[in-house]
């Protein structure tokens, strides 16, 4: 059995390209490089990648990291600036035994002895809405923060090899040098070949809180199906996080585990992601929050048309 599940309708693309590898017999590592690849060269995605948006420097600092299931090697970048794809960068330090994960300045110097491509990854597009943007924090008193899509995924090979990925640029506006749950494991994505993997989107402060991605795969190890242990996961943490500060930020979160079988939870209204597996063709859902549950359905081609004009009308300063 092969699998792919991933974070947000942007990763559509990129985990049909992914699906080929592993439907070829592939391997999972290959696949989900070429898939989160895919999300970072896009220019229209605001969260990741190549016209991901700056921070209050209106620089682009862009975080991501890999998880290899059957070796537990683990590789991270954060903070880096000017490298076309993170996820590439973060699984060759991976395969290091020491310094595998890296930041800024630090993890530039490493991707460019590397030889990995230079690219600048403030678009026009991007430095438009940063400009709307401060508009709209002064004049529509808006939270700076809003708007963010990290793309997250779990692969499964045919050889039973789990792998986690995580590409983002965090979150808008955020401060510089400011890094959240995804290129930290246990908390954006974590994998274990002999379980399954998992990975969240949200609010990276929270979801580092409670090593969510973390607690999946352990809830899956206890016997739950993907399904109920993200349900699990993301209920327990919320009545926590309720008893102890009063709120909980956004949380969504996606795992599969080594049979191929995947589970979604959320805390919010319209999360939506893309999933395929052996049995079944790659197809994106919409899921919401109901109770301590998440309920989901299929997309309609409508709905997904409408995603993709939004995102990619044309931009003007306000
Ligand atoms: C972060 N978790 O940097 C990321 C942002 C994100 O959906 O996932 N947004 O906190």
């Amino acid at each position: 059995m092969w699998g792919i599940i991933a974070t947000w309708t942007m990763a559509k693309d990129g985990a049909e390209e992914g699906k080929k590898i592993l439907e070829n017999k592939g391997e999972a590592g290959e696949a989900i490089e070429k898939a989160i690849k895919s999300v970072e060269d896009f220019p229209y995605y605001k969260s990741v990648g190549y016209g991901g948006l700056p921070n209050e420097e209106m620089e682009v600092e862009l975080d991501a990291a890999y998880m290899d299931g059957t070796t537990l090697d683990f590789g991270a970048v954060c903070a880096i600036k000017d490298f076309a794809n993170p996820i590439s960068v973060a699984k060759k330090l991976s395969k290091l035994n020491e310094n595998s994960v890296l930041v800024g300045a630090g993890a530039e110097a490493y991707a460019h002895k590397e030889g990995f491509e230079r690219k600048n990854m403030l678009t026009d597009r991007a430095k438009i809405h940063y400009k709307n943007r401060k508009k709209d924090i002064i004049n529509l008193e808006l939270k700076p923060y809003s708007g963010h899509d990290t793309v997250g995924m779990v692969c499964l090979d045919s050889f039973g090899n789990v792998v986690s990925g995580t590409s983002t640029s965090g979150l808008f506006m955020k401060k510089k040098g400011r890094v959240g749950d995804s290129p930290i494991i246990g908390s954006g994505l974590y994998a274990d070949s002999d379980i399954g993997g998992a990975s969240a989107t949200g609010l990276g402060e929270d979801i580092m809180k409670g090593i969510i991605s973390y607690e999946i795969v352990k809830l899956m190890e206890t016997g739950l199906s993907p399904q109920k242990a993200c349900e699990e996961a993301v209920s327990n943490f919320e009545k926590k996080m309720i008893k102890r500060r009063g709120k909980l930020g956004d949380i969504s979160v996606i795992a599969m585990n080594n049979k191929g079988e995947w589970g979604v939870a959320t805390n919010i209204d319209n999360f939506s992601f893309v999933v395929a597996n052996e049995n079944s063709d790659i197809c994106i859902y919409r899921a919401k929050r109901k109770g301590r549950e998440t309920i989901y359905e299929p997309a309609t081609k409508e709905w997904v048309d409408n995603y993709v004009e939004e995102r990619m009308k044309p931009l003007e300063e306000k």
